[in-house]
């Protein structure tokens, strides 16, 4: 069991006793159909964590035949909507409960800050699972005044066997935003987690069984994208996929959905947002606000607000603060209270963002501070900020998905909206000014499925989710999240007696 007397202040090394690394198929962990295993590694060290089940194409199969046979002969699509929801009002209780376990094991499998996964995304997931157990008895359809003497109502059901995939900046923050839509709506899973990030999930999945998860609706298959992974996408037997990831990852994944059964497919990608600080804004509040925008998470979030556009009015006193604010930025141990950035994911992204630091020195943008790795073990990036960022340069077009903020100078808004638009991304955008004919226009020209108006990151579970262009298809989170879990079916009936 996790040591939940685990203190913030205290590193703890090695923390805790993992207890689940096999499958979890039809509610039982079982091991993978090869016995092979893969490595999870602690980010602040590089060293294995654990060694976990590795999920191919014969468990991916088997979690899909569970989970068929869970939706078409089970009790879960077939218990009033009422009893769904309180079994997933009661894995929210339970989580609730192990929260501080569950926290260690995300900041040990992630690196994110423990009083970060504690106090922000554990409580968000809780709340999400509370949101969607609230609409299990509130999904139904409508009926329709149609030409002719007929009876038209629709019937608002579930896919059936739902593939979920997700990826490892916020492990279980996915999983809730996609597992509790899909339960919510009668929907059986197969969940395939990130390679770097097994662990929450499977804990969590667990519980969600004590909370009375009937066996094989909820299937968790750990494993890699290129074989369990696209062995899910390519299911003939999946009816509907949610994939969160890299817009290469979701064109493959798109393009096995359209080549196999033709799956509907809702996809959340990544991004290239737009935060735009305005000549009138108050550039404290600004600076703040942009930097947790680019920051927090260590830079990876598919919304992180990673071009930084500033008037020129503003401007130097920006750069100036920006640059003192990311000198100040506590990095080191996750698990050590205070700490604001915490270690990369792996030496994959470590590397990959080390090499855009050197690209944006090469292009001639101005180095204001960090640029270097910080410490000498484990994937920590030095808080860096770069000023003088022209448009064409690689950290200006690409996603870094790390600590790396870009700041540019504009001089009117036609010209910032054409340039905060000109990226084949739209997922979000920044919007930075105390004049509200500035913020409406702005918000009404920004191309992005969120727009945040003097606030950044604000992710409540009400509120939809998802990308314009090639951030995304599809939104998550809210009555649209819900939606995304549903096909309508049209049923028509003919009346007999027309007269009434
Ligand atoms: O992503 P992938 P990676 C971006 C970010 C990051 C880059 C690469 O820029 O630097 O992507 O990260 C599974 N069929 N984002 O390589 O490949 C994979 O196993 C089916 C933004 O980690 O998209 C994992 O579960 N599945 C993003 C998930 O896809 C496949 C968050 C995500 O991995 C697969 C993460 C395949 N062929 C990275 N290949 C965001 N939008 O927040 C991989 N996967």
């Amino acid at each position: 069991a996790i040591n939940s007397t685990l203190k913030a202040e205290e590193p703890i090394s090695p923390p805790i006793e993992i207890d689940h690394t096999q499958l979890l198929i039809n509610g039982q962990f079982v091991d993978s159909a090869s016995g092979k295993t893969f490595p999870t590694f602690d980010p602040r060290t590089g060293d294995v964590i654990a060694h976990v089940a590795e999920g191919d194409t014969e468990d991916v199969n088997g979690a899909v035949d569970a989970a068929r046979k869970a939706f078409e002969q089970g009790p879960w699509p077939r218990m009033t909507a009422y009893e769904r929801c309180r079994i997933i009002l009661r894995c929210a209780d339970l989580l609730e409960k192990h929260i501080e376990d569950v926290a260690a094991l995300e900041t040990w499998d992630n690196g994110k800050p423990y009083e970060q996964a504690l106090n922000i995304e554990l409580p968000m997931v809780i709340r999400t699972f509370r949101y969607y157990a609230g609409w299990a008895d509130k999904i139904h359809g409508l009926t329709i005044p149609a030409d002719g003497q007929f009876h038209v109502q629709t019937l608002h059901e579930p896919y059936g066997v739902t593939g979920l995939i997700i990826p490892w900046n916020f492990p279980l923050l996915l999983y809730s935003w996609k597992v509790a839509p899909s339960l919510a709506c009668g929907n059986t899973i197969v969940l395939k987690t990130a390679e770097q990030t097994p662990l929450s999930a499977l804990y969590v999945s667990k519980l969600f069984h004590e909370a009375g998860l009937p066996p094989g609706v909820l299937n968790v298959v750990s494993g890699y994208g290129a074989t369990a992974g696209a062995a899910l996408s390519s299911h003939m037997d999946v009816d509907k996929l949610s994939f969160t990831g890299s817009t290469v990852t979701g064109k493959i994944i798109l393009g096995l959905a359209a080549k196999s059964n033709l799956k509907p497919v809702t996809l959340e990608l990544g991004g290239k947002s737009p935060f735009i600080v305005c000549e009138d804004a108050d550039v404290d509040k600004a600076v703040e606000l942009a930097h947790n925008a680019l920051f927090f998470n260590q830079g990876q979030c598919c919304v992180a607000g990673s071009r930084t556009f500033v008037h020129e009015r503003v401007y130097d006193e920006f750069v100036e603060k920006a640059k003192a604010r990311a000198l100040k930025r506590i990095v080191g141990d996750p698990f050590k209270k205070g700490v604001e950035q915490g270690p990369q994911i792996d030496d994959a992204q470590f590397n990959k963002i080390l090499k855009y630091i050197k690209s944006g020195i090469e292009s001639g943008a101005t180095l204001e501070s960090g640029g270097v790795r910080h410490g000498s073990k484990g994937y920590y990036v030095q808080p860096t900020v770069f000023s003088d960022v022209q448009d064409d340069m690689l950290i200006a077009k690409d996603e870094i998905f790390g600590p790396v903020q870009s700041i540019s100078k504009y001089k009117n808004l036609d010209e910032v909206i054409q340039r905060a638009n000109a990226t084949p991304f739209g997922l979000a955008a920044g919007v930075f000014t105390q004049n509200i004919d500035t913020a409406n226009t702005l918000t009404r020209a920004l191309k992005a499925g969120t727009v945040w108006v003097n606030c950044y990151d604000v992710f409540d579970a009400t509120i939809p989710f998802g990308g314009f262009k090639m951030s995304g298809q599809g939104r998550e989170k809210g009555i649209y999240g819900l939606t995304s879990f549903l096909q309508v079916k049209a049923v028509v009936t003919p009346l007999k007696n027309p007269a009434w």
